[in-house]
Parts: C-alpha cells; structure tokens; sequence
C-alpha cells in the first residue's frame, strides 16, 4: 500500500481536526446514519483513552464513533477519491453517509476505503469511522475480556502497554487517477562504492505505460528506464548507511499512447544491503553493532497519538545518547517516523503487534502457566491467519524503507511447547517469502533458553530479552552478571549466530537516590545497565543493546506498575535519568557503526 503523496497528479488533504465522537454505540443501532447523538469532541491524531476525564471511555470496551462533514474539492472531477485511515486501533470501518465502504482487521496498518462512486466534485458527505479495541485470542495482539463481580466487562491482555485505541494516526482525503501506479518494490543489490543495481517492480491499475527515473538528493536524474520491471545501474552512488540518510527517489511515470502523463508517484528508496553471515549482522558488507532502544508510541495526552514534535524531539534525543537504532517494539510505529528514520540514517528492527502470544508471562513477570499457548482453544489457526495477515501488511506497507534491516514477527511468545514450532514454521516461511531480502527474527523471553527453545532455527538473529538483576536476581548484580554471562555464551556456542539484546532495563523512579544497592533508584538502573555492557563486550556474538525502554509509558492498571513501566532512561516527558548520561557517555563517543 502506497502512502498518499501530492505530486502532479495526485493530491492527499489531511482530515486531521476535531471531529465528533462517541463512544459504546453498538453497530446495531446504526450511529453512522444521522449526526452522533450525543456526540463530543475529540480530536485526531489521538487515542482517545486520555482526552477526557472519565473513566467509562477511558475503559471503555468495545466500538466508538469518529464523525465529521467532508467536502470534495471541485477540482477532483473524474479522479478516484480514497479516505485513507492510516491505523484504526484495532479494527475499523469507514462509513460515508449510510454506506459502509470500507472495514480493516488490525490495529497498526493503513486501510482505505473508495469513495469514488458516493461523492461529487464540490459537494459535502458524512464520514464516520467505527473504531472497535477489543481484542481475543483470534487478534493480533490477543486479549480477553473478563466480566468481574457486578457483570461489568474489562478487556484483558498480557502484554505491558495501555490498550490506547482510536484513530492515533492521520486520516486523508485522497485523490489519485484511475490508472494509476498502485504499488513500487524496490531492492538494492550489489552496492558498493563504485556501483550499485536497483530493481524495481510497479504495479499499475490500467494500460499505461511505465517510465522511472531515479533522482538523486540534488533533483538530479541518474538512471532511467522503461517498463514495469526493470534492473538500474547506479554509478557512485551514495549509499544509505547507518548516521547517513542519503535517499534517492524512483520518479514513476504511467504515459498515455499519445505520451500524456497520466500519473506520478515519488518513491523514497536508499541504496544498502544487508546479511547476516556467521554470527556477524552487516549493513553495506561491514559488521553493524545496534546501539538503541525499545520504544513505544507513547505520550501523556495522546496516547498513541502520532505528533510530529515528539517525534523530531525523540529522535533528538536517540541522537544525543548516541542510539544508533531502536525496535518498534510492540507494532508497526505511524509511517512518519519509519520515513524520518531513513532521513535520519536511524537503523529499525520492524516488529509486528504479535505481543502476548504467552500464558506464562504477564506485563513481563513470569506467572503459572496452566495450559498450552499454542493450542485449537487459545491461540489457534484464526491467531495465526490473523498473524499472517498482519505479516503481509507490515512487510506490503514498510519493504522500501532503507532504514528497515530486520523483521521482529514475534514479541515473547511461548517458544517451548512443540506446538510453538508448528504455528510458527509457516509464519517464518511466510515472511522470507514476501521479503527475501531481510534477516527476520523473533524476541525471545529467558524461559525459552539455548537449550530448550523450539522455533529460534526458524530465524537468522537470536534476539533476546533478558531482566538478570530486575525480575531475577534483583538488587544482586554480581549473580545477575555471572547468570548472564553464562547463559549469552550458551546461546553463542550453541547456535553461532549474531545475537541482539532486545530488551534489559530496570523500573527506576525519577529523582529517587541511594548510596546502597537499592532498586528503583537511579544509581541502580545505571549500574544494571553498566553490568550487562561489561557483559556485552566479553561476548562476540552480541552484536546489538537495545534498552528497554526509551521512555517510561503507559501501562494497564496493576500492582507491578506505578502509573505504568518506569524502565525509561527518559522520564515520560522525556526528562533523562541518570542512566541517560551513561549511555551517552558509551554511546556517543562509539562510531556510528560499531
Ligand atoms: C518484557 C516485554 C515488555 C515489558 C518488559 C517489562 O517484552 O513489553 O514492558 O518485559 O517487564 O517482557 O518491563
């Protein structure tokens, strides 16, 4: 799916804005049919949880409502007109006027829905948006819902983030032609210093022909070619690299018999590759070393709200610890910011919302499990075809962004049962199959070991995420050290390829100090985080340290979060602690690469 973009032939108006919304209507009552009885303001971007004061749509479970008035421009007679809702969390469906036009299963995807044939150049419509967050063992992520004491039902979830819901991204009024380039894949080959190939692929609706170019950052065209498929040669060209954003764009063209031009579409595209070989991961055929975070799309307010001050102040701040990469940890982050990382030379491991495919763990802490995961009663073949799904649309959506280099497919899923393997074999396959360009992994939790995980074969990079010192051993690091030690070099021996330390971290309360070992201050966290670097750099294998978290965030409610996970090196308002200034004293005085 391509994201909407102006050019000669194209025009995307954002539909960003208050818009009026209520929340609980069942689709049954039909809410899209007449204005929102009842109707308040709410704004979008946003997650609505925290825009309001009460609890009942804070907690609410179940469909909401977004409507608006939207009015046509005169001058997009005879085009094809799209609402695209760039993530509806976690289900959507477009309505214009009576009619439903579109629906999308899945919180953190783009979906549009066509609009063409219930709309007039120049005049008005009612667009209203259903937006359902409820989630089962049958969504990706899973949750279910519990019905307490006074038959009032909660949604329920395993995974260690607020269940934020809404329209958190932009929505857009969109006007393309009807032949019209409807998809570009783009792979880079070969790349080095004095030459590189670039393969493309357009998909058109319609029979007009195709012509590309490639521009380069100054608006110059290097390379051209005609067709829908086709091999460019690049000499000396500039390659993306880690630190380095450098972009081209491929110009596609769709020409009429008589020459017209018929569509434009501007591709972004860096020239880089990337391999894992042996237990190396490299970017442009030299070793890469992640430095970084797991993050969250997380702020006070917003939610999951995507804001484009957070995000440039964000990225500021990676820079300023001298992060040279970060997870999209638990789902697909808003298009913008995979778009500002390729400007930014910022490396992405790119992960899928699978999170909570696990009854042993709960928000991190290891609980009893009683029954299988994997199994036709819990997460089953509907859990998985929704997985697959989910797959496809984050690798169709995110497969041109340079700065992409591994597929996370999995959050900590259970890994020992043997029924693991079998729902996730497929998915693996899957995944290299629509991508066959990119390493893929999955991120493994400590109770599936060197020794006794199931799938981890599957994947070409060990990512683990390991809490010695917080949720084992706490308050002891010496013995957090020596477990840790042993534990990454079983992993090293046994299975010899690259290893990332996708999550390490402490809860740390901002402005809380010891001189003692004493957890939750921000002595501790520092020098929990100092123990697994002294670790890191005995180990070859570990190629990549990835903190968790970025910043603290939000959380369900619980007796093992105070007012959600403190394990950010930034407070939520992105104040740093002091563990902020030790990565940036590791961090920032490391080359970009290594
Ligand atoms: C890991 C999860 C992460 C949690 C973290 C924690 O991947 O989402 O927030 O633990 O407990 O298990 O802080």
């Amino acid at each position: 799916m391509l994201k909407p973009q102006d050019s000669e032939t194209r025009d995307a108006r954002l539909l960003d804005g208050i818009w009026s919304f209520s929340a609980g209507p069942s689709p049954g009552a039909r809410p899209w049919t007449a204005p929102l009885a009842g109707g308040r303001d709410a704004a979008v971007p946003a997650s609505y949880n925290d825009l309001f004061t009460d609890d009942a749509t804070r907690m609410h479970v179940g469909w909401v409502w977004y409507q608006r008035e939207i009015r046509i421009p005169a001058g997009w007679a005879g085009q094809r007109i799209v609402v695209r809702v760039d993530a509806a969390t976690h289900r959507g469906r477009v309505y214009l006027g009576d009619d439903l036009v579109a629906e999308h299963i899945g919180g953190y995807t783009p979906f549009e829905a066509d609009i063409t044939d219930l709309v007039e150049a120049g005049g008005t419509a009612r667009l209203t948006i259903g937006v359902d967050n409820e989630l089962t063992n049958e969504t990706i992520p899973p949750g279910f819902l519990q019905e307490d004491e006074n038959g009032a039902v909660h949604q329920k979830y395993r995974h260690d983030f607020f269940n934020y819901a809404g329209l958190a991204r932009h929505v857009r009024l969109v006007a393309t032609p009807k032949e019209r380039v409807t998809d570009v894949t783009i792979v880079t080959e070969e790349a080095s210093g004095s030459a590189a190939t670039v393969s493309y692929r357009v998909d058109t609706a319609g029979g007009s022909a195709v012509r590309v170019a490639i521009v380069d950052e100054d608006g110059r065209d290097v390379a051209h070619g005609d067709g829908a498929a086709g091999t460019l040669q690049l000499s000396e060209p500039r390659l993306w690299n880690p630190g380095e954003g450098n972009l081209y764009d491929l110009r596609v063209e769709l020409l009429a018999d008589d020459g017209e031009l018929v569509d434009v579409y501007r591709q972004p595209f860096g020239v880089r590759t990337v391999e894992v070989r042996g237990a190396e991961f490299l970017i442009n055929g030299e070793p890469f070393y992640f430095r970084g975070f797991g993050k969250h799309e997380d702020s006070a307010v917003r939610g999951k709200g995507h804001d484009d001050a957070l995000l440039v102040h964000d990225f500021a701040l990676m820079e300023w610890s001298g992060a040279n990469s970060f997870r999209t940890s638990h789902y697909p982050y808003a298009e913008e910011v995979l778009d500002y990382a390729d400007k930014h030379g910022m490396v992405v491991i790119d992960e899928t919302a699978a999170v909570g495919l696990n009854l042993g763990l709960g928000g991190g802490v290891h609980g009893q499990a009683g029954e299988p995961a994997f199994s036709p009663t819990m997460f089953n073949e509907r859990t998985r075809d929704a997985h697959a799904q989910a797959i496809r649309e984050l690798v169709a959506r995110d497969k041109n962004h340079p700065s992409v280099v591994l597929w996370s497919i999995a959050n900590e899923p259970e890994a020992v049962e043997p029924a693991a393997r079998d729902y996730f074999e497929p998915l693996a396959a899957l995944t290299r199959e629509l991508d066959p360009t990119r390493p893929i992994a999955y991120v493994n939790e400590l109770r599936a070991s060197f020794h006794n995980d199931a799938i981890v074969d599957l994947f070409d990079v060990i990512c683990l995420n390991r809490y010695y010192g917080w949720y084992v051993d706490n308050a002891n690091l010496s013995a957090a050290e020596t477990r840790l030690e042993r534990e990454l070099r079983g992993w090293e021996e046994t299975h010899g390829k690259p290893i990332i330390i996708a999550e390490y971290g402490a809860d740390t309360l901002a402005g809380l100090h010891s001189v003692h070992v004493q957890s939750w201050t921000e002595e501790y966290q520092a020098e929990l985080l100092d123990m697994y670097h002294r670790v890191f750099d005995r180990v070859p294998a570990v190629v990549g340290e990835q903190v968790w978290n970025f910043a603290d965030f939000q959380t369900s409610p619980g007796i093992i979060r105070v007012d959600g996970n403190k394990k950010g090196v930034f407070t939520r308002d992105r104040r740093p602690k002091r563990a902020a200034h030790l990565l940036r004293s590791r961090w920032a005085t490391a080359p970009t690469r290594n």
